[in-house]
């Protein structure tokens, strides 16, 4: 039985559903940050990080949702949630690594700017670029990543609830979303999947 950490309307999202997806037994925890929870003594000695997802394992403590991610594929194979094949699989891991360092880091430029600045013109600055650079990143999604119907074709796999869950705050990021048809029809069909809504409603709605 694993423990999860999350909050809603974060990037746990995409972890949750992937260990519905797996059929995991595991108690979903939830971290309050309007409470600053994540900064809590408690919390750090999961993860000093301060941050969410979480997983808390037999054989220790997971964090970075590619990893965790990753893990879970691996760990329930008959779910079916990764390639086998070394090449394909390095190919998803680099999707996701992609939405991990490039495209969510761009969209906490509009929350989390005091992360890499002080200057509050600078962190306003940082601000005003999230429409354009978070669609910059999902533009290069859309044309050149996503396969279809799938994010890497055929198979469902750990990149789709991940690519979900950043393209849920497209809006609140200024995007134009009508510019980004393939994604939102993606969005739109992860939303009807039960395995998502269960994960949903399980975060709250
Ligand atoms: N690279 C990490 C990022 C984790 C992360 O930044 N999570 C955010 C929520 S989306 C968080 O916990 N923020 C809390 C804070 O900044 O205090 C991952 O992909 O899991």
């Amino acid at each position: 039985m694993f423990t999860f950490f999350y909050t809603p309307n974060t990037c746990a999202l995409a972890s949750h559903i992937a260990l519905i997806d797996a059929g995991a037994a595991f108690k979903a925890t939830r971290i309050d940050f309007a409470a600053n929870e994540q900064q809590s003594p408690d919390y750090l000695r999961v993860n000093p990080k301060g941050r969410v997802p979480a997983l808390v394992t037999d054989k220790g403590v997971l964090t970075e949702t590619p990893a965790i991610l990753a893990f879970i594929a691996q760990s329930f194979p008959a779910a079916v949630l990764a390639p086998t094949d070394p090449f394909a699989f390095a190919q998803a891991q680099a999707f996701n690594s992609y939405l991990c360092s490039t495209v969510h880091v761009a969209h906490a430029h509009r929350m989390r700017g005091y992360r890499w600045a002080d200057d509050a013109a600078a962190i306003e600055a940082m601000k005003r670029k999230v429409p354009e650079s978070v669609f910059g990143c999902f533009d290069l999604i859309e044309r050149t990543m996503l396969k279809g119907p799938w994010v890497l074709g055929d198979q469902y796999s750990i990149c789709d609830p991940y690519l979900y869950t950043l393209a849920r705050w497209l809006e609140a990021d200024g995007v134009d979303v009508t510019r980004l048809p393939r994604i939102m029809d993606h969005r739109n069909r992860m939303a009807a999947r039960p395995n998502v809504r269960q994960a949903v409603q399980e975060q709250g709605g």
